[in-house]
Parts: structure tokens; C-alpha cells; sequence
């Protein structure tokens, strides 16, 4: 990946883009929503597309020349409809949130009520929190993970759901390890007449793959990310019933976003067409496999999980018990100095701040992609414990980043 038309205009974005590329290939990328996508994928987004305006959708647009933009917006459509069978696909929104927030937009006025899991306990930003336009614009109360067990409360949520009486409900999460009830939410969606909401932006690539049960047909609304497990072009996508494909149309566009990058929604077609083709399935069930080996090993080692495990890409892990002394923010630092990206995260529970948090989140589909297995994950996992066991020492970082750099060559990326 040289870059050398870029270098021959810009050097130094040649130079920054180069060592990207190198330090994905160098490092082990841990964040749990990123994946690494193919060279396919990658020259679609960096296609010609992205000088074309297409406001609309395919066959209505507002400008000429969206034949070719017609063709792979529709190709996208079907692939994302072949892979999760919903009865509406609108692959525009540029991200996760832009989906949820064509939701919003498409059955709620300001002021409706939003009921959704709180951000310390998994729940993302655009569910309703109040440094987000989500939370701002409407009346937001958040569930709760039960304290003990660290899966969602289902009973509390109804509990909370009969005397709140939201407008909707929201479902899927960011940072939580287990299998999703999805029907259960919808059972407590229908007793209070609220809409059902199920972002799977993390995990779209294992719901693609049936490695994690669907919420299409149950939820109303179905959004999500499509860079992260499913390993296509960059963005979001909305998928509903029919009854609901107008309304969440016109929320997108015109009503929250103006022209589609249609350059990654190419990206989003070919890498579709890569997660219809059977190895997909054996890429998702090896990232959940990892995960498990990860945080098995983790809590071998002494490591608290959330939830005591994981289901599905991820596990989060508390430090408080075992490394008091140590947030999630010490932890994010020392092991990116040795190699491993992964992320701060906050914690059921949260005692700290989300800017200084007591947890780490790791997650194992970039790892995956690059043929990592179990065995590896649980080198992982030891790797992790001697640079969060010995966060300022040095002859410890250099180590395991020599580890880290033999792993790394046995699982070349982007050769
Ligand atoms: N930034 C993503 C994540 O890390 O979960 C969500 O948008």
C-alpha cells in the first residue's frame, strides 16, 4: 500500500497514510468496533464515486448522471436484504448514529420519551446521552445492567418501562459482552405501546453470519454500523417493515443528511458481497471463538469480566478488583506502548470518569480477520496481563511488543 499518487501531490499525507497502514500491520487493533475490511473494499471507497452527487434514491434522483450510483446503491440494497431479510434496507446514512438518528426523526417529535441502557453500563451516545443532540432533543431515561450479574435487567426495564411510559424503547449496545433478548424487549415494547429500536451496529456482522440471534421481524427498527463486525464500506444502515420505509426514507434524506457518500456505499456493496459468501460464517463464529478464549485466559489470570464472559466479539473488563491502582485510561496507555490498541472503557457501576475509566473494552474481529485463532487470543490475553500487571516498566513493554511483532508476522495484514 504505497500510496505514490498521494505522496506525488502531498508527501506528508503520503507519509501519515504509510504509517497507518504500518501500524495496523505492526500492532494488534483491539478497539471492539473496528475490523480491518479488504483491499476490495478499501479501492471502492477510494473510487471515483466520491465525486457523485446523488440526492434520492435509485431510479429518483435529483441530479443526472446516477446510473452507475443507481446500480450499486440497489446492488448494496439487495446484499444487505439477502443477508438480514428485513422488509426495507436504506443503506445512506454516513454512520451508526446518523441511522438511529433517521429513527428519531422518522416517529418522534422533541420531548418524546426515550427509554435506553445507560452509557456506563453499554449503552452508546446516540441512545440518550446528554452531551448528545439524542438527549438534548428528548426526554431520556436510561436501564440499567443488573449490579450482580452485568446482563441487562429485563425485569428492572419493565419495571421502569410500565412507569415511564416511553415513546420507544432502544436495544443493542456498545460495550456488552452477552447475547441480546431481543423478543423480551419487544414483549416489554408491546406492553406499553413504545416502539422497538435494535441498534446492532457492533455486532451486524455477527446477526449477518447467525452467529448472534437477529432482531430483524421482531424490533421495528433495526440500525447499523457496517465498518465494524460485518467488515464493509464505512457507515450505517437503517432496516424496517415496510409500513415504516417512507417515514425512515425522508428522515434520512432530506431530512438529516444531504447527498449519500456513495463511495462507501460501494464499499458497503462489495463488502456485503463478501459476508454473503460462506467463509463469512466461519470468520464470525472464530471472532466469537477468540473472544472467549480471550476472556477466558483474562480471568484465569485475575482479571474481573463483565458478566463473568463473553457471547459475542468483546469482553470488558473491570479492573477495580484486581488492579485498584490502575484505570482503564493507565491501562489503554501501557499496552498501546507494547502494541495492543484497545480502549478505556467505563464500567457497570462506574467510580471514576468516562475521560479516566475503570475498565477496559477489548475486541477480537480485527484480530480475527488477520487469522488470529484461540491460541493466539490467549497468548493475547497473557500478553495483556504482564503490561497491566506491570503498567510503568519498561523491559516489560519491550517484550511483549517483541510478542506482539512475531504475532503480527505470523498474521501478515495488507500484504
Ligand atoms: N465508536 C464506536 C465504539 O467504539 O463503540 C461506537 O460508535
Amino acid at each position: 500500500m504505497e500510496h505514490d499518487q498521494v505522496r506525488e501531490v502531498d508527501p506528508d499525507v503520503a507519509d501519515a497514510l504509510e504509517n497507518e497502514v504500518d501500524r495496523q500491520r505492526s500492532s494488534l487493533q483491539m478497539i471492539a468496533s473496528e475490523n480491518h475490511v479488504s483491499e476490495a473494499v478499501l479501492d471502492a471507497q477510494g473510487s471515483a464515486l466520491t465525486n457523485k452527487y446523488a440526492e434520492g434514491y435509485p431510479g429518483e434522483r435529483y441530479y443526472g448522471g446516477c446510473e452507475f450510483a443507481d446500480e450499486i446503491e440497489q446492488l448494496a440494497i439487495d446484499r444487505a436484504t439477502e443477508l438480514f431479510g428485513p422488509e426495507h434496507v436504506n443503506v445512506q446514512p454516513h454512520s451508526g448514529t446518523q441511522a438511529n438518528q433517521a429513527v428519531y426523526f422518522s416517529i418522534l417529535e422533541p420531548g418524546d420519551k426515550i427509554l435506553s441502557l445507560d452509557l456506563t453500563h453499554g449503552g452508546h451516545l446516540s441512545h440518550g446521552h446528554p452531551a448528545n443532540f439524542v438527549g438534548q432533543l428528548y426526554d431520556v431515561e436510561q436501564y440499567e445492567v443488573d449490579a450482580e450479574t452485568g446482563y441487562v435487567d429485563y425485569d428492572g426495564l419493565a419495571e421502569q418501562a410500565a412507569e415511564f411510559e416511553p415513546d420507544i424503547i432502544v436495544s443493542g449496545y456498545s460495550a456488552y459482552p452477552r447475547e441480546i433478548e431481543w423478543e423480551r424487549i419487544q414483549d416489554v415494547a408491546d406492553d406499553v405501546d413504545a416502539y422497538h429500536l435494535a441498534d446492532i451496529a457492533h455486532i451486524t456482522g455477527l446477526v449477518a453470519a447467525g452467529v448472534h440471534d437477529s432482531p430483524v421481524g421482531i424490533a421495528d427498527f433495526v440500525t447499523g454500523s457496517t465498518h465494524k463486525t460485518i467488515r464493509a464500506g464505512r457507515g450505517g444502515i437503517v432496516m424496517c417493515d415496510e409500513e415504516y420505509a417512507d417515514g425512515i426514507d425522508s428522515a434520512v434524506f432530506p431530512g438529516g443528511q444531504g447527498g449519500p457518500l456513495m463511495h462507501n456505499i460501494a464499499g458497503k456493496a462489495v463488502g456485503f458481497k463478501e459476508a454473503l459468501e460462506p467463509e463469512f460464517e466461519d470468520y464470525a463464529e472464530q471472532t466469537v471463538a477468540n473472544a472467549k478464549a480471550l476472556g477466558e485466559q483474562l480471568a484465569e489470570n485475575g482479571f474481573s469480566l463483565v458478566s463473568e464472559g463473553t457471547d459475542n466479539h468483546l469482553v470488558l473488563v473491570d479492573l477495580r478488583e484486581s488492579h485498584p491502582d490502575t484505570s482503564g485510561g493507565d491501562a489503554e496507555d501501557a499496552l498501546e506502548a507494547a502494541g495492543i490498541v484497545l480502549n478505556g472503557n467505563t464500567v457497570p457501576g462506574e467510580t471514576r470518569s468516562a475521560f479516566n475509566p475503570s475498565g477496559i473494552r477489548a475486541g477480537t474481529p480485527g484480530l480475527t480477520t488477520r487469522g488470529f485463532d484461540e491460541d493466539d487470543c490467549r497468548t493475547v490475553a497473557d500478553l495483556i496481563t504482564r503490561v497491566i500487571d506491570n503498567p510503568t516498566d519498561e523491559d516489560v513493554r519491550e517484550e511483549v511488543r517483541e510478542e506482539v511483532d512475531r504475532l503480527c508476522d505470523e498474521n501478515p495484514l495488507y500484504e
